[in-house]
């Protein structure tokens, strides 16, 4: 018999991680040591990007002892915690932030030019991980950020794509995607443990078995499976000593490949078993509301559930952990429907594996899941065919007829046999094909069902899942989305951050209230002029990023107008558009003169979904009106249209602190909440909005008379929408609009062919899901208001400060103490 280990004796081995001294010479003497034998190369020899990678390794030594006695105190602790479960967390670049967190910007810079290196330089190099599509991951990146600050215990659990959202780039105005390949260069911030890989298994069949204690239970006999890896990633709180942990899971065959069968020469055979596993986590579906992609997508939500909830359970959990104390240990909140198969998972793991009474299993499960809902549009609330997850999950289509069953016969019990009823809360959709509705699956096992702003959640209650909020009407609630201030304020706008804590002090990066303290200095002349220093400065600085990545630039005497976003029709960049066109065909038909334009540059930034046909459209025609206005000799240069590709977190935070406007003008219901809008205000930029989304939140709190309010209201919406929608009515009476329109028609844009914008038009005129047309006249005159307000230097700066200084409320700190208080019950830690 193997006789146990000694115990540690040498006293370095006793003593717990400890970081490298917070120094100019413990950085560089940490960061040569990373050069040297990390990275294997000399300082002379050395690459920008083996520099960066050795200065991220040094970055994370600074961060692990906190890390370790986190997850030490966290171990002893069991306090309660959430498990974020989220397909998407769009990260952003993690160098900035780190150093951030750690208080090491100052000393890093200083070591490193002592190396004859710019920190700026290693930091440009770094390749965000772009593994979200738009606001829902950016929310999931923000919400883990404001966990880890505010102390509170969290893992965030994810998917390792090896390419995440594709590089947009245009090739004659149109859009071409080409893969992410964001781990090419290295990828320095994660700790791979292969280790601790689950197995992951799928399809098959499923059959009575009687157990070895006599019980007879349904026993699942899957046909394959897959190993799901753990990659962890810090998150580090703001220099408040926490490291949290996101734990991205990468799928593997579990046979690593025919030995046999290489051998004979058939290479490509051997493998084949490799190539479907890894499949799973390849690459992000690149869609924001459509869904597609079908089968492989619900392997990979299914892989990344299933590795979560039993990585939680078995290795977060104490071994004689009692199950029926899970509620009071964790909250898996869903981020979307995304991860609603974690359900019927978390059933399957409580009575097939540990053998609990189903009655116990469902009183656990439906304390432990929460539900957050992000869409209005129906055609983004995901269904599975019956058919399709039969197959790949015969066992859970089980669990979730009987959890189904046990639903309506509650229903039944409360509204008696009110058949009309009984069909449209069911589960299980009939029509046009038997389906699983994630989303009602989601309500009935939540313990809570959020929106993520004030008007969606009540569109959610009173027009999503109406039948569901009077059977259970406790069971909804808000939570207005945030975004975090250090990411979007501090690092993107330093400038910014120096004015703010030079005025009211520090502090106000976790309390970001504080911020209304800045309010009585919108009246202070010095204090504008400085403001305004900044915003000009920051308009500089995206001046020499855009040129350097695009070969354009910006004015800094525009006004410099924003649309940053996913391209959907409903968030109408047409609206946009056909406002540019219209200035355009006054300047040129001379009804105005030119040199009573506002001058103003269009910044664009949106990706579209590949097979988003008309969104692709849409960016051929912003490339197209934008290569013809700034070509025109008779524009002067007085409006700009830029376009760059492949807008995504790192530009963001060079766009956002330079804009004056923010272009919020989704139709009045159909955008959930909005986060960019957040994030514009909190950099001083005056928003033109409609009444949607966390717009409304916005418009209360920084006030009317510093927002441009313009549009329809949901409730006008609905109205036109019953009274029957006839777009062409509105360009037969608006002249503005037919010359728009017209003129997009006859190929001004198009050199001269009038098909190519043709599927665009005609959208427009025949269709116009979206009421673009309906909004023009009122778009308009909103930005006639926003020109005259421009003109008014001092009364637009006091409008830009009022709206930093009453924004703090959109910290998602703030979201943070919302879930906490309404929804998760998990007080800070330590
Ligand atoms: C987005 C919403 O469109 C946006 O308004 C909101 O700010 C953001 O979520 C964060 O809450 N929703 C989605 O990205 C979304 O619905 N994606 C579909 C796959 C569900």
């Amino acid at each position: 018999t193997p006789s146990a280990p000694p115990a540690p004796t040498h006293p370095l081995a006793l003593a717990t991680v400890t970081a490298p001294p917070t120094s100019v010479d413990g950085f560089v003497r940490e960061f040569l040591r990373e050069l040297n034998f990390g990275q294997g190369v000399s300082l002379q020899a050395s690459t920008v990007n083996d520099q960066y990678l050795a200065l991220a390794r040094t970055v994370r030594h600074y961060l692990m002892a906190r890390w370790s006695e986190t997850l030490r105190r966290q171990r002893e602790t069991q306090s309660k915690g959430v498990a974020y479960l989220s397909a998407e967390y769009l990260l952003g670049r993690q160098l900035g932030n780190a150093l951030l967190a750690t208080d090491l910007t100052e000393i890093v810079a200083d070591g490193l030019s002592q190396c004859g290196i710019e920190l700026a330089d290693l930091r440009a190099q770094e390749v965000e991980p772009g593994l979200g599509n738009g606001g829902l991951g950016r929310l999931a990146a923000c919400f883990i950020d404001s966990l880890a600050t505010m102390s509170v215990p969290c893992i965030g659990y994810g998917i390792r794509y090896e390419y995440g959202i594709f590089r947009q780039t245009f090739v004659e105005g149109r859009q071409v995607e080409q893969p992410d390949s964001w781990l090419a260069l290295g990828a320095p911030w994660e700790f791979p443990h292969p280790e601790n890989a689950r197995r992951i298994s799928f399809g098959g069949s499923v059959a009575d078995h009687t157990d070895d204690d006599g019980v007879v239970r349904r026993r699942w006999t899957p046909a394959w499976d897959v190993n799901a890896l753990p990659y962890n990633y810090m998150v580090p709180g703001y220099r408040n000593g926490r490291v949290n942990t996101l734990r991205l899971w990468r799928a593997q065959a579990t046979d690593a490949f025919d030995l046999k069968i290489f051998n004979s020469g058939d290479y490509e055979e051997a493998v084949r078993a490799q190539t479907f596993a890894e499949n799973i986590s390849k690459v992000l579906y690149p869609e924001d509301s459509t869904p597609q992609g079908k089968e492989l997508r619900l392997q990979q939500q299914y892989f990344f559930v299933a590795a979560s909830i039993g990585d939680f359970i078995d290795q977060q959990l104490p071994e004689d952990f009692d199950l029926a104390q899970l509620p009071e240990r964790i909250i898996f909140q869903l981020n979307d429907t995304h991860p609603v198969i974690g359900v019927p998972e978390l059933m399957r793991v409580l009575v097939d594996e540990k053998r609990l009474e189903w009655g116990a299993a469902w009183e656990i499960t439906k304390k432990c899941f929460a539900y957050t809902c992000h869409t209005l549009l129906p055609e983004a609330l995901e269904v599975w065919s019956v058919d399709l997850l039969g197959r790949l999950l015969p066992r859970h289509l089980e669990i979730i007829y009987r959890i189904n069953e046990e639903f309506l016969a509650e229903v039944r019990e409360r509204f008696g046999d009110d058949e009309l009823r009984i069909r449209r809360m069911s589960i299980i959709a009939e029509h046009p094909e038997r389906s699983v509705r994630m989303a009602y699956l989601a309500t009935v096992a939540g313990a809570k069902v959020n929106g993520v702003a004030e008007l969606h959640s009540q569109l959610l209650r009173d027009k999503v899942l109406p039948d569901f909020h009077e059977f259970y009407p406790g069971k909804f609630t808000n939570v207005t989305n945030g975004i975090t201030p250090r990411r979007f304020v501090r690092l993107a706008n330093p400038s910014l951050s120096e004015l703010i804590t030079d005025t009211i002090g520090v502090g106000w990066l976790t309390d970001l209230e504080r911020l209304r303290g800045l309010e009585p200095f919108a009246e202070d002349e010095e204090f504008r002029a400085r403001f305004r220093a900044v915003k000009a400065g920051n308009k500089r600085r995206l001046d020499a990023v855009l040129r350097e990545r695009d070969g354009v630039g910006v004015h800094d005497d525009h006004l410099l107008d924003v649309m940053v976003k996913r391209l959907h029709e409903y968030k109408r960049q047409s609206l946009k558009l056909l406002h540019i066109v219209t200035t355009y065909d006054k300047i040129v038909s001379g009804e105005v003169d030119v040199a009573d334009v506002t001058p103003r540059t269009v910044i664009f930034g949106a990706k579209a979904a590949p097979g988003y046909k008309m969104a692709k459209e849409i960016i051929h025609l912003i490339n197209a009106v934008g290569e013809t206005v700034n070509n025109d000799p008779r524009v002067q240069d007085r409006l700009k249209v830029i376009f760059p590709p492949n807008y995504n977190v790192t530009l963001a935070e060079k766009v956002i602190p330079a804009a004056d406007l923010s272009e919020q003008i989704s139709l009045a219901g159909k955008e959930a909440s909005g986060t960019g809008n957040m994030k514009f205000a909190l950099n001083g930029a005056l928003t033109i909005g409609t009444d949607d989304g966390a717009n409304v939140e916005i418009r209360q709190l920084v006030g009317d008379d510093n927002f441009f309010l313009f549009g329809m209201l949901e409730p006008e919406v609905e109205d036109l929408q019953t009274r029957g929608y006839v777009p062409s009515s509105f360009y037969e009476a608006d002249a503005d609009l037919r010359r728009a329109i017209d003129l997009i028609a006859s190929g001004a844009f198009s050199g001269g062919d009038r098909a190519t914008f043709e599927p665009v038009v005609s959208n427009l005129l025949y269709e116009d899901r979206f009421m673009v047309l309906a909004d023009y006249a009122a778009y308009i005159e909103a930005q006639a208001a926003v020109d005259a307000a421009y003109a008014d230097t001092e009364r637009w700066t006091r409008a830009a400060i009022l709206n930093v200084a009453r924004s703090g409320f959109f910290s998602s700190d703030r979201s943070m103490r919302d879930y906490i208080d309404r929804i998760w019950a998990t007080p800070p830690s330590f």
